[in-house]
């Protein structure tokens, strides 16, 4: 409660509430994700960075999902960063936020060649040392989570495109069989979570998917513990592939869950309004192969927002991958989600423009507002905002817009220089305004 000691800190916990408030006002109607994919029996889930499970983000996380995913935070390098010396600080987080939340946890991941601490990555290992690590470290981080993760991504990444074994540390000191060993400590550390093997460019039919069936079905044969096959679905606008229904259907009749645990769907930049629509065809046709097969179990999200996503910074000129734009309102893709579990669609499909009003600062007899006019799958060349407050606020100065106020009713329209909105971007503008008493957000009107 140290925050509450000074006016300062109490005007801006307020203001800040404000802003949490008005953020997605505009599609408040709409139901969470996560409860349309409970009726279809589908938990609905997004990968999460810790640090960020504040605000709008962790709003949106928390209301919107029934499952997450830690993005890093539970791979080797951020767990046992120096050999012996852990940090669960971002775990624990995490998996704190899911329990308050009602939430899953998909626990990612446990045996990799990537994000290795150097300690390990860079060692001269036997075979013998390289299994004391490997069940070390399973045991350790499975048992320090134990009853508190639904499915474990126990092994991430085990093939190559055509089909043979990625030579990774594992593979190359222990064969094939380090795959099996790992299930099998997994499970010895906690009996109830779902084990996985995760993989990308598994979703249809092909060399590599074939590669994982084949090993389900021995794994299965040979009584080693697998629930559960993980589909990254890393895709391209415009390839889903065509037998991505029947890719599931196949693992489901070996007889394990499938999920959906990676999904985003990456276009060239910028992104434009028949883009936004092929991404919306995109998402609801992975969304509805899920829906029509009953062991696809869960359908997730790599980052919910295009400004959390790791794949601008790896492809680069692509992007907007994801159901969100970065100031965190849905796109056509999270409708293209929504409409595959049964939603209906408020707004219309092909996207659109919405305002949204924030009190930035507030003081005992003034506040700074803003009104952000964003777009997705629409376009604006001028704009004009309107509002009525309800209890006396009066606009005193405003910048980067025109604003009038009679009485109650107020009118900002854009500056010369501004009244472009391009699709998939955005235009703010401020005011100073007076208030006493109190100071309701007003619903604001884009016209
Ligand atoms: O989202 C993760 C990103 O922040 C990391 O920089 C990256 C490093 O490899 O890993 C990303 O997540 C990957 C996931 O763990 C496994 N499948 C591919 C994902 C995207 O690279």
């Amino acid at each position: 409660m140290r925050s509450l000691r000074t006016g300062l800190s109490l005007t801006s916990l307020v203001a800040g509430l404000a802003l949490l408030l008005t953020a997605p006002a505009a599609h408040a109607a709409d139901t969470p994700l996560r409860d349309l994919g409970a009726a279809k029996g589908k938990v609905v889930g997004t990968a999460v960075t810790g640090s960020k499970l504040t605000g709008t983000y962790g709003d949106l996380a928390g209301a919107q999902f029934s499952s997450l995913t830690p993005g890093n935070a539970m791979k080797w390098e951020s767990v046992e960063p120096a050999q012996g010396s852990f940090n669960w600080a971002e775990a624990d987080q995490i998996v704190a936020f899911a329990q308050a939340h009602n939430q899953q946890v998909r626990g990612h991941t446990l045996v990799w060649h990537n994000q290795n601490p150097n300690w390990l990555t860079n060692g001269s290992w036997t075979p013998a040392q390289l299994t004391t690590l490997l069940q070390n470290h399973i045991g350790t981080e499975v048992g320090r989570y134990k009853g508190k993760i639904a499915a474990w991504d126990v092994v991430n990444e085990p093939f190559n495109e055509d089909g043979t074994y990625r030579p990774t540390l594992w593979y190359n000191g222990l064969g094939t069989d380090y795959i099996a060993k790992a299930l099998t400590w997994a499970r010895a550390a906690d009996p109830a979570a779902k084990l996985y093997v995760n993989d990308y460019n598994v979703e249809g039919v092909n060399a590599k998917s074939t590669a994982l069936y084949n090993l389900v079905r021995s794994l299965k044969e040979r009584g080693v513990p697998i629930d559960g096959v993980g589909l990254q679905a890393h895709l391209i606008l415009g390839q889903v592939p065509s037998t991505l229904q029947q890719n599931i259907q196949r693992f489901a009749d070996l007889g394990v869950d499938v999920a959906i645990t990676e999904l985003d769907i990456r276009m060239n930049l910028p992104s434009d309004s028949a883009k936004l629509a092929q991404q919306k065809a995109d998402y609801k046709a992975v969304t509805a192969a899920c829906v029509a097969v009953a062991r696809c179990v869960n359908l997730t999200v790599w980052g919910f927002a295009d400004s959390d996503s790791w794949v601008e910074s790896t492809f680069p000129g692509q992007g907007a991958a994801t159901p969100y734009d970065g100031n965190y309102a849905p796109k056509p893709a999270y409708y293209g989600i929504a409409e595959a579990l049964g939603g209906t669609s408020t707004p219309p499909p092909t996207g659109g423009c919405t305002a949204s009003y924030g009190v930035g600062s507030q003081w005992n007899t003034g506040f700074t507002g803003n009104v952000t006019i964003s777009c997705s799958g629409a376009s604006l060349s001028s704009w004009k905002v309107t509002w009525t407050y309800g209890a006396g606020q009066q606009i005193t100065q405003a910048w980067n817009a025109t604003c009038t106020q009679s009485g109650a009713a107020v009118s900002c329209a854009n500056a010369p220089y501004n009244g472009t909105v391009p699709d998939g971007g955005s235009v703010s503008f401020g005011f100073n305004a007076s208030w006493s008493g109190s100071n309701p957000v007003p619903t604001v009107t884009l016209g």
